[in-house]
């Protein structure tokens, strides 16, 4: 073990349902924080939108009943015990909440926070899935695009305890984009909170096929961008609606070294060596080297999904 390492955790939740106060979700995470701490950890990563039930699998006609999902602060009375006990015990935080911003506007938002309880940085959700209109027919809908702006912070990374920290929510973790653009930036290790709910509306999908999904892009994103990935769901059952579990840590080799076995609040470990991804980058995945952005451009150019110059062959739609 490299003297550069950092005990981390990640703090899944169990569900939480509509019933369910702010103050009782914030002791839970209070909970889990401690023994992170106990553990000897120093930073802890939680869910995406951890505050709340997921709500965008719910139609809401009347703004006032949404309007209740978000924070206007942060910290706020709520969470600030969340916070205090950061400070007290020395323990860094990754945190998703639904944001409302002094403009009115909605993002879904995760902040990072230092083993003092201040926030470092904030990232606002990019890849947004789901749809926006009503479909009352799905079993469940997935509203994010109704609830929610495009991010528009970007990927930063942000300097913390001795490394460096990028954060993704949910979705953006099946977008290779994302996690490039945060190593470019220097992250050493990556931070994410999702909702994944098991059965996909959209498509007939064989459930083992979601896990499968969520392991394979975080693994490989993992190696490919030589980061730690702490990724921690919001999962079991709320209010009937299941969403799956696997939150896990993974090394910059791909391999996942920690990984919960319950579908409740459950605090994995490990000791991180934060030196591993510097042998990918001085090596295979050495980016001054080998890179070719020359040959990249395309991908900023276009969302891609539509013919574009230079395709060759089958070009004829079917
Ligand atoms: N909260 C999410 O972003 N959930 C998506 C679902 C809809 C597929 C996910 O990528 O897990």
């Amino acid at each position: 073990m490299s003297s550069n390492s950092m005990k981390m955790a990640v703090g899944q939740l169990g569900p939480i349902h509509l019933a369910d106060s702010r103050e009782a979700v914030v002791a839970r995470l209070v909970s889990m924080l401690r023994e992170a701490a106990a553990g000897g950890c120093k930073f802890i990563a939680f869910p995406e939108l951890a505050l709340t039930t997921f709500f965008p699998r719910y139609w809401y006609d009347d703004e006032a009943e949404v309007a209740g999902f978000y924070e206007s602060e942060m910290p706020n009375a709520a969470t600030q015990p969340l916070f205090d006990e950061a400070a007290r015990l020395g323990i860094g935080f990754y945190l998703g909440y639904a944001e409302l911003t002094p403009e009115r506007r909605r993002f879904n938002t995760s902040v990072l926070v230092g083993p003092d309880g201040v926030i470092v940085g904030k990232y606002r959700k990019v890849h947004l899935p789901g749809h926006a209109d009503n479909r009352p027919t799905l079993p469940f809908q997935h509203l994010e695009k109704r609830y929610f702006e495009v991010g528009d912070l970007g990927f930063p990374t942000f300097a913390s305890q001795g490394t460096t920290f990028g954060m993704c929510i949910c979705n953006d973790r099946r977008w290779p984009e994302a996690y490039r653009v945060l190593a470019m930036r220097g992250a050493d290790v990556v931070a994410l909170g999702y909702n994944t709910p098991s059965h996909n509306i959209y498509y007939e999908e064989p459930p083992h096929l979601r896990m499968f999904h969520h392991r394979l892009v975080m693994q490989s994103a993992a190696y490919q961008n030589c980061i730690w990935v702490l990724a921690s769901a919001k999962c079991g059952a709320e209010d009937g609606f299941h969403m799956h579990g696997g939150s896990c840590i993974i090394a910059p080799s791909g391999e996942i070294v920690a990984q919960t076995s319950s579908e409740d609040d459950e605090v994995i470990q490990h000791h991180c060596d934060l030196d591993l991804g510097k042998r990918y980058r001085k090596t295979v995945f050495n980016f001054a080297r080998h890179r070719r952005p020359e040959h990249y451009g395309l991908i900023t150019e276009s969302a891609g999904g539509e013919q574009v110059a230079g395709q060759q062959g089958g070009t004829e739609p079917s």
